[in-house]
């Protein structure tokens, strides 16, 4: 009895201490209610927080492998206040208003030079292929005036621009998949998929330096080499780490973050480098799978707090192609790691 009494107690002990130990989680929030919003990218211009998000909405288009249901058809621009909350600052550009693009309006980005906002996004053609252009506006929430072609160059999906510090921008973009990114490894498109086999390289995502106008590649595109810790390339069956889509570039002090999502192993993973060129070499997982298929990222440090931006299904329980945005506070460890953040478990900590 002495003993059953005495296990009770170290049993009761032994939750308090392990309860006290959790880390302490706190429930995240869709950012954007009313409208479904998904591939966030946030920056700061002038000292204010904008959120370019892709707008989801259901076209009644069947899903496939091809991902013919992300069908969307405009954008919106946020502004993101102090308290993290957002603002709708309205429609930025149509489909309407392209004129080298049919549909299919996916993830954007957008940054500004000498007073001018670039806005760059992906749409196939009417040929179907996916290319990637460019709008320009004023002020960060436009309106955006889109180029009358698209950038020569640029084709696949998920633009990612970067200004580095002394100025130079540097566009990032690719995605396999729907995204295409496999069509384009002989140098121009051909209409069927040709993947490298299992223990060959991966497609690796593309870059290029822009022109100082913001609007063109300075230079051919090349790939953005991803490493392994031993300096060999990611390789193609190595789903767990190799690139996918969602490419984004942010810097702390001096050492370069690429981060992409693993597509069909759901994660956003990282590699870093010490030039915006690269190579990269992969580090480790930030996100976790989220509620959803896709998982597609942005990083931001705002007022002196780093920010992971990224999306889920929470809304529309659980559909592939009506996703929300979320935000939560991303910290880098000392030794230059990124906490790996597992979105699923603060939501069912807290319920
Ligand atoms: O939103 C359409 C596509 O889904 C994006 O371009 C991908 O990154 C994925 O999030």
């Amino acid at each position: 009895m002495k003993k059953t009494i005495l296990s009770l107690l170290v049993l009761s002990l032994w939750s308090c201490q392990n309860k006290t130990q959790e880390p302490s989680e706190t429930r995240i929030y869709p950012l954007i209610k009313d409208l479904y919003s998904a591939d966030p990218s946030a920056h700061v211009f002038d000292g204010k927080l904008y959120l370019y998000p892709s707008h989801d909405l259901d076209a009644g288009v069947p899903e496939d492998d091809l991902g013919s249901h992300f069908d969307m058809s405009d954008y919106h621009v946020y502004q993101i206040s102090e308290s993290l909350e957002a603002t709708d600052l309205g429609e930025i550009l149509n489909v309407n208003q392209i004129p080298w693009a049919e549909k299919q309006l996916w993830a954007p980005d957008a940054a500004t030079k000498n007073g001018t906002y670039y806005f760059y996004f992906p749409a196939k053609d009417s040929t179907g292929i996916f290319r990637i252009g460019v709008a320009t506006a004023s002020t960060p929430q436009g309106p955006f005036i889109a180029e009358p072609s698209p950038i020569e160059g640029a084709v696949s999906i998920d633009p990612c621009v970067f200004v580095d510090s002394d100025g130079t921008a540097y566009m990032y973009f690719g995605g396999i998949w729907g995204g295409q990114l496999q069509r384009w490894e002989s140098g121009s498109y051909v209409s069927e998929d040709i993947y490298p086999s299992e223990n060959q390289a991966a497609i690796m995502p593309k870059m290029a330096k822009m022109t100082e106008d913001m609007l063109a590649f300075e230079e051919a595109p090349k790939n953005v080499l991803l490493l392994d810790q031993e300096g060999n390339p990611l390789t193609a069956g190595d789903n767990e780490r190799r690139f996918f889509e969602a490419a984004w570039v942010h810097k702390v002090n001096d050492t370069y973050y690429f981060s992409y999502s693993t597509g069909d192993t759901h994660n956003i993973a990282y590699a870093t480098g010490t030039s915006p060129m690269g190579p990269f070499t992969y580090q480790g997982v930030i996100l976790k799978p989220v509620l959803g298929w896709t998982n597609h990222h942005s990083i931001v440090e705002f007022n002196g707090q780093w920010y992971l931006f990224f999306h889920d299904s929470e809304l529309s329980g659980g559909k592939t192609h009506l996703r929300n945005v979320k935000v939560t506070p991303l910290e880098h460890l000392s030794d230059g790691s990124i906490q790996t953040i597992d979105a699923l478990v603060t939501v069912s900590q807290t319920e």
